[in-house]
């Protein structure tokens, strides 16, 4: 009887595709599929317990209110990841500063991590999907030494891999080492990730749009002209697009990955730069959405060729189905 590849299974039998070191990618990924299975457990009965639910009533470094369990998933991750010496550094958009994980096994790895432990936290206590999204790279800085800032100010198109988590009707990991992008599933009574989503592809035409429309009045012209040719019937399709907006992007970027659409966090006129951070939001999901025959851009700019210039730096945000992107780009340009 044939069964489902389970994660560990497929990434030895894709090894050829993280050309470094055999063995490194594994080790990280399941360090990285370890963190994702305890915070999942989490999320799973966070309406029971209160421990879990609600604030800690401190605000991160971005000036939000820190939910506990974006807290809580924060520690997984790093606990995961700074004991494998495949990492010696992390960023996080929960921590103002890089990580340098200050161990002789950890100065010894390759690579650093950049994560959002638990993006969308804002539906946490609202029962809606959430994430985990994440992106590695090379070290820049000499093996044996402590991670520095230089590490991490690399632009996307420089990711070894990057993936996502969603916390939805199912768990999925999702991830690219920049040969396709594969989906697992997690099966919760035994705890392993399958092989459900081989070689994703998005459609290079889609007929959903995701955007905060509120925002609408201070958005640039040109966006609000592909907005409007979103509702329109001279559109792709002939008839207005469907407009779906979670308000969690790996929500709403997972579901437009299978079917087909867009996402937009453009900039406004109070925050020109829109709210999504470039270096563990944006490139991760930008490298997914090129590697599944998608873009990304800023609306002037591939956001993969951005050099980034600080850690929590957000830039204006455009991805998803081929067509749809080349289509708002054309409207900002025009
Ligand atoms: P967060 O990192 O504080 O959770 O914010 C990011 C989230 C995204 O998941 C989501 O797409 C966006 O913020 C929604 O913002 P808004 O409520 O302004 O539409
Ligand atoms: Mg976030």
């Amino acid at each position: 009887m044939n069964r489902f590849t389970t994660l560990g299974e497929f990434i030895i039998s894709r090894q050829a595709d993280f050309p470094y070191a055999k063995g490194e990618l594994s080790s990280l990924l399941s360090a990285i599929r370890l963190a994702a299975k305890v915070v999942n457990r989490e999320v799973n009965r966070a309406g029971l317990s209160h421990d879990i639910l609600g604030s800690t009533f401190q605000q991160n470094i971005q000036g939000e209110v820190q939910q506990k369990l974006d807290v809580y998933a924060n520690e997984q991750f790093i606990i995961a990841l700074q004991n494998r010496g495949e990492v010696c550094g992390l960023a996080s958009e929960e921590n103002e500063d890089i990580i340098a994980f200050d161990t002789p096994l950890a100065r010894s790895g390759k690579y650093v991590i950049m994560i959002d432990p638990l993006d969308g936290s804002s539906n946490i206590d609202v029962n809606v999907s959430i994430g985990t999204i994440f992106s590695v790279y090379r070290r820049k800085t000499d093996i044996g030494s402590l991670a520095t800032l230089e590490d991490f100010l690399q632009p996307g198109v420089e990711q070894v891999a990057a993936g996502y988590i969603i916390y939805g009707s199912s768990t999925m990991l999702v991830y690219t080492t920049g040969h396709g992008v594969h989906g697992f599933t997690l099966e919760p009574s035994i705890g392993t990730f399958f092989l459900s989503h081989p070689n994703i592809k998005i459609p290079e035409d889609g007929t959903i749009y995701s955007v905060n429309e509120g925002n609408f009045n201070s958005f640039e012209e040109g966006i609000k002209m592909y907005i409007q040719h979103c509702r329109s019937n001279e559109n792709a399709s002939g008839k207005p697009y469907s407009a779906r907006y979670i308000g969690s992007l790996v929500a709403d970027f997972h579901r437009n990955l299978l079917k087909g659409g867009i996402y937009m966090y453009p900039g406004t006129i109070k925050d020109p730069n829109g709210k999504l951070r470039l270096l563990y939001e944006c490139n991760p999901l930008a490298f997914i959405a090129e590697q599944a025959g998608g873009l990304a851009s800023t609306g002037k700019q591939r956001v993969m060729e951005i050099q980034p210039t600080s850690l929590h730096q957000r830039v204006p945000y455009l991805v998803g189905s081929k067509n749809m992107v080349n289509k708002v780009v054309e409207f900002i340009n025009s």
